[in-house]
């Protein structure tokens, strides 16, 4: 098949990007860099070195000896965007080009504004740019399972049979998003299944959970081909940002009582689970929701299973419980269903104290490239926004960047005082 892969630089998207194309696929890979752009404003640097694209596409031929086309656009623009799908015949679409950090949309209004319109405009474009340029093309979208929250009832796989006054009618999922990013989410599942229904656009909406993990077979073939693994309190979350800080033995931050609980899975199933969306695709007319993730956990037993893997090697970890800066529920019931791709034949790798020991293995031969600053609890507060340094916008952010998140209070000093 001939895919396309929207944010193909990121964490998910560069490693999907190499495993259609060992499989088979005829890959275009496109980012408008942005992300890159975001971490020296914010000043959080990645923990694993990144090459360009241009390097790492030319790795991968040399490696592979497969060619993967590398295209820099940017999805707002709306012209671009169109001349991409002129240019290629795609058969499916994946879109992992989003803003997606849930504390960088609650920063400001800026940052707020920024994140939805990035993350819906982005969407619209392509789904005009698929109704008139390629119709039969099947848009596979990344979504998340916050955008149903936590509710009181088992979650559904996108849509919900309600029995209303005696009547039936099948509805989308009642959605109780947790951030100003989950709820992009929403509005773009919206306008999604408004495509399907009145375009016959073909949709597939992931709603992923959070994943873990370093790397994939195909980016551990050669450190160019790494992607890349986020660890800050902006973008790191949660099991991942837990191993880097047991790794330089930083208190580990549950936020409050820890019973927060989430799907996971790790990434060598996201690529997976993309290519059983690409390769079963959706009906024309057909608006697909599937529950993405392997296994649910509360984030205290994810701080918990950390703690265990270090003690089996004699080494103790400390967890701490700081103020929750969002605005969540700490204990709720939780039980989403996530049927569907396992029938489509996904093989989960269950979350295995192996994999937690493997990445603190990695990430303490990167501990030199570890700001301990950016371990702490997060400064961006649901309540009232950034509360200490994290820059509004691009340009206060150039320059305040690195001083402003060097000069709060980090590592053990601020979970204790707070
Ligand atoms: P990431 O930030 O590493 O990658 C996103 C990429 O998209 C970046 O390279 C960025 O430059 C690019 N991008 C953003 N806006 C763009 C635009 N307008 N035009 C072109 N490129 C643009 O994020 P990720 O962790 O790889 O997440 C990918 C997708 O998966 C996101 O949509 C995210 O919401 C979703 N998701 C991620 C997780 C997770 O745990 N990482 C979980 C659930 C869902
Ligand atoms: N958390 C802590 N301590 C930390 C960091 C996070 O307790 O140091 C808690 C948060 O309060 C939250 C949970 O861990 O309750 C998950 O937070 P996270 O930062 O790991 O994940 P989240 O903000 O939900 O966002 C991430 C991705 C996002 C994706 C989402 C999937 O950044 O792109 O959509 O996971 S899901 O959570 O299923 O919505």
């Amino acid at each position: 098949m001939l895919v396309c892969v929207l944010g193909a630089d990121g964490y998910l998207g560069w490693p999907t990007a190499l495993h259609l194309s060992a499989r088979g696929h005829d890959v275009v890979a496109v980012d408008s860099l942005i992300r890159r752009r975001w971490d020296r404003q914010l000043g959080t640097p990645n923990l694993v070195p990144l090459s360009s694209m241009d390097s790492r596409v030319r790795r991968w031929k040399a490696e592979s000896g497969r060619t993967v086309d590398w295209v820099r656009l940017d999805l707002c623009d709306n012209q671009a965007l169109r001349d991409l799908l002129d240019r290629y015949p795609f058969d499916a679409v994946v879109h992992f080009a989003e803003q997606r950090s849930a504390p960088f949309s609650m920063i400001s209004p800026e940052r707020a504004v920024e994140t939805q319109v990035n993350n819906v405009v982005g969407t619209l474009n392509l789904l005009f740019a698929i109704r008139d340029l390629a119709p039969d093309c099947h848009l596979v979208k990344l979504g998340t399972m916050g955008e149903y929250g936590t509710p009181n009832i088992d979650i559904e796989e996108g849509w919900l049979e309600v029995e209303h006054n005696g009547r039936k009618d099948r509805v989308l999922y009642p959605k109780l998003p947790g951030s100003l990013y989950h709820l992009s989410k929403v509005h773009d599942s919206h306008n999604i299944e408004f495509a399907c229904r009145v375009w016959g656009t073909r949709a597939t909406d992931l709603n992923q959970g959070v994943v873990y993990g370093m790397g994939t077979e195909e980016t551990d073939l050669h450190p160019q081909l790494a992607t890349r693994f986020d660890y800050d309190h902006i973008w790191g979350t949660a099991l991942n940002r837990f191993c880097v800080q047991a790794a330089i033995d930083h208190p580990v931050t549950v936020y409050g009582k820890g019973g927060q609980t989430r799907g996971f899975l790790d990434v060598r199933d996201t690529v997976r689970c993309i290519e059983l969306s690409v390769t079963n695709p959706a009906e024309r007319g057909e608006f697909r929701v599937f529950n993405q993730f392997t296994e649910q956990f509360s984030i205290g037993e994810l701080a918990e299973k950390v703690a265990h893997a270090r003690a089996a090697h004699g080494l103790e970890t400390r967890i701490v419980h700081a103020p929750n800066p969002r605005v969540e529920k700490d204990e709720h019931y939780y039980n989403a269903k996530h049927q569907h791709l396992l029938d489509l034949g996904l093989q989960p790798h269950y979350l295995q104290e192996t994999l937690i020991e493997d990445v603190i293995a990695r990430v303490e031969k990167l501990r030199q490239r570890v700001r301990p600053e950016l371990l702490a609890t997060s400064s961006v507060d649901w309540r009232g926004g950034s509360r200490r340094g994290v820059s509004v916008t691009g340009r206060a952010a150039r320059a305040s960047a690195g001083g402003a998140l060097v000069g709060a209070a980090g590592g053990r000093r601020t979970v204790a005082a707070r």
